[in-house]
């Protein structure tokens, strides 16, 4: 099968799916949007599989060329080292301490786990610490980078698990500049943010309920 076209495979509530969805809109990328929707394994059809048997997305599909993991989609649009350097910090440092803190949460409606703070703390120090030395409005510069789309990206799953990082002062000030200078930031991410804020919030009071009924089934019979 051949694939002619430029072709975007994404999930709204996907922080992955999330960056280079802003990418493109930021580079003007012209591209057809193709929704995948992960609670109904579409991602798992065949047709997909065919395409990535990964099944994750993003997967990017650049005249035949088929490519996936998020940062490279990224970097195929552009390219810099201390960028480079930045989105490999994000991927295998921050995003994975958010996915390692909250997936208890994400998945099942329990509480993050309390011994997996600690690495998404040391995280968030690392970037409040790099922007406070670089003394430079963006992640890599003066100019908004890349970079910069990625960390916000993953930053939403933080506002998502409504996490409070304003102590971060230098890192808080850089989520308010990048948040009002990307333009497709509202279009892109506020849907998806929602969208998993509100699964969280219905698996946890199922959890409540379950718990509930476990109770009251527990308590002895009169
Ligand atoms: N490192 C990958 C992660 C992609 C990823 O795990 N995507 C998730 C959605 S956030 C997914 O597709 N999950 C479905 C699956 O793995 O079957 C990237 O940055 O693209």
């Amino acid at each position: 099968m051949a694939w002619l076209s430029t072709e975007f495979y994404y999930y709204k509530g996907s922080p992955p799916c999330r960056a280079v969805w802003m990418t493109l809109k930021m580079l003007n990328v012209e591209y057809e949007a193709k929704e995948v929707d992960l609670l109904k394994a579409e991602n798992k059809r065949p047709w997909f599989l065919r395409m990535n048997p990964q099944h994750t997305v993003p997967t990017f599909n650049d005249h035949s060329f088929i490519l996936w993991e998020s940062r490279a989609i990224m970097m195929n649009q552009r390219k810099e080292r201390k960028v480079d350097r930045m989105l490999f910090f994000d991927m295998g440092t921050l995003y994975h301490s958010i996915k390692e803190y909250f997936a208890p949460k994400i998945y099942d409606g329990l509480p993050p786990d309390p011994e997996k703070e600690n690495l998404l703390k040391t995280s968030l120090d690392h970037l409040d610490h790099f922007l406070e030395i670089g003394g430079v409005p963006y992640l890599c510069g003066e100019r908004i980078t890349i970079a910069d789309v990625a960390v916000l990206a993953s930053v939403t799953e933080l506002d998502a698990m409504e996490y409070n990082y304003r102590c971060y002062g230098e890192f808080n000030r850089w989520v308010e500049r990048v948040k009002a200078a990307i333009k497709p930031y509202k279009e892109c991410c506020e849907e998806g943010v929602r969208m998993t804020k509100d699964r969280t919030k219905f698996l946890e009071t199922e959890v409540k309920k379950q718990m509930e009924k476990e109770r009251k089934a527990s308590l002895p019979k009169k």
